[in-house]
């Protein structure tokens, strides 16, 4: 199955928590904090990968989780880091976090950050201060980022193949190439796009079969429209005409169809180096169609084949190789923009809300914060009081009309407000 649209979510993994340990050692009384501190989680990459065709294995797993970071240890001994998680997909993918464009990997080996691990909890060494030398204090480890992941496939192929169903599409990509697409004397034969590798004298490219296009097919009708973002990215064209005017069709008019169709889907198609190609010429009948080409497109340059029999092939081959060689025309890379994902967004370390009679406070300052810090520890909670102090939260949370006794929710947790 050819699947090139996935939708999955990331979970970084989650900081691991710091240690609150001392020194015990022989003749030494009072020994010094010595708790390390928590590794880092592991980040989650996406690499376009060789091997990689279509988006399917992912579509069937929707949810990755990198491993957390291992809490840190006694005598100064750090966390180990979590593992990072690469996500292979297809060369070609377009990567949209959160509902924003930000990575295409066009070709192999590429490689982003889509989201990182939480930073591992401090242990109770790094708390130790001239006045404070024994802190029972050590952060919990930051959660991992998360991010909903859009995936789209746009294959990356050399040349492709427009043209109306039953022009003989397919059965000219399994005569150049190894590949087997299903070849059949009806429309529509072919559901899904098929690539194939050309090897012409020693030069090498790509060639992609998408399903044939049909009048209306920039408005949604057959399958056309969906499928033709893949070849937005191709340097050649090749639009096969069937030329033996097969069920009454005037192949002239199909061509004009299939131009008029491209043309609508979007003006880089267009402007694409296009070679017309009149397919199926060992059939009878086909002459008179050939003549009216020849009135029609006196300036225009067309080659003649027979899919089925080779004839014209070596001919076609060699003119697409010219072709690949001419330098684009300007501006007919489609203009992918890619938008930064903004990284630093001014966000104040907290917001409060009323809710149900709940002071909430939010931002993700104060909720980090409130995620690493071990309640447990009577001076871990101290130190958590007197960082919201230095925010002026308590400040504010009067200013809103919250008094002694009232409910405050900060992350998950809630607090009774004390003056
Ligand atoms: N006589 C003759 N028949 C051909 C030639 N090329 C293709 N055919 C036949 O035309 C029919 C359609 O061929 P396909 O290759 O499946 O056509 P397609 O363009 O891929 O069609 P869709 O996938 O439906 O869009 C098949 O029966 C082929 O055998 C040719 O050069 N000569
Ligand atoms: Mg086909």
């Amino acid at each position: 199955m050819f699947i090139d649209k996935a939708n999955i979510f990331l979970t970084a993994g989650r900081g691991g928590d710091g240690c609150i340990s001392f020194r015990r050692e022989k003749y030494v009384p009072l020994g010094g904090p010595n708790g390390g501190n928590g590794g880092k989680g592991g980040d989650i990459y996406f690499e376009a990968d060789p091997h990689k065709t279509t988006l399917l294995d992912l579509s069937y797993r929707p949810k990755f989780k990198a491993e957390d970071g291992y809490k840190g240890q006694p005598s100064d001994k750090y966390g180990r880091y979590g593992k990072d998680l690469i996500i292979k997909v297809p060369a070609g993918t377009l990567i949209f976090k959160n509902g924003e464009l930000f990575a295409d990997l066009k070709s192999t080996g590429e490689k982003v950050l889509a989201v990182k691990g939480g930073r591992g909890g401090r242990g109770n060494a790094s708390f130790k201060t001239t006045k404070n030398t024994a802190p029972r204090i050590a952060e919990k480890g930051e959660p991992g980022e998360t991010a909903e992941i859009n995936l789209e496939l746009r294959l990356i192929a050399d040349i492709g193949f427009v043209g109306f169903p039953n022009a003989g599409k397919s059965t000219l990509l399994s005569h150049i190439s190894a590949a087997k697409p299903k070849i059949a004397d009806y429309p529509f034969t072919t559901l899904a796009p098929n690539l194939g590798v050309v090897n012409y004298k020693g030069r090498h490219f790509v060639a992609a079969d998408i399903p044939g296009i049909i009048e209306g097919a920039h408005e949604g009708k057959g399958l056309g429209l969906e499928f033709l973002r893949h070849i937005r990215r191709t340097k050649v064209l090749i639009h096969l005409i069937d030329v033996s005017g097969f069920d009454g069709h005037d192949p002239y008019e199909n061509y004009k169809t299939i131009n008029n169709e491209l043309k609508k889907y979007s003006k880089y198609l267009t402007k694409k180096h296009i070679l017309i190609v009149l397919n199926k010429i060992d059939l009878q009948d086909c002459q008179q169609h050939i003549k009216k080409f020849k009135k029609h497109l006196k300036t225009k340059k067309f080659i003649m084949i027979s899919a089925a029999t080779g004839e014209g092939i070596e001919n076609l081959l060699s003119e697409i190789v010219k072709m690949l060689d001419k330098p684009s025309q300007s501006n007919i890379e489609e203009e992918i923009e890619i938008v930064p994902v903004k990284k630093y967004i001014y966000e104040p370390d907290f917001k409060i809300h009323k809710e149900d009679g709940v002071f909430v406070v939010t931002g993700k300052k104060v909720e980090t914060l409130t995620e690493m810090t071990k309640f447990s520890e009577d001076e871990a909670l101290r130190r958590y009081q007197n960082i919201l102090k230095k925010m002026s939260l308590e400040d504010e949370l009067e200013k809103m009309g919250c008094k002694h006794g009232d409910l405050v929710r900060i992350g998950g947790l809630e607090f009774v407000f004390e003056k």
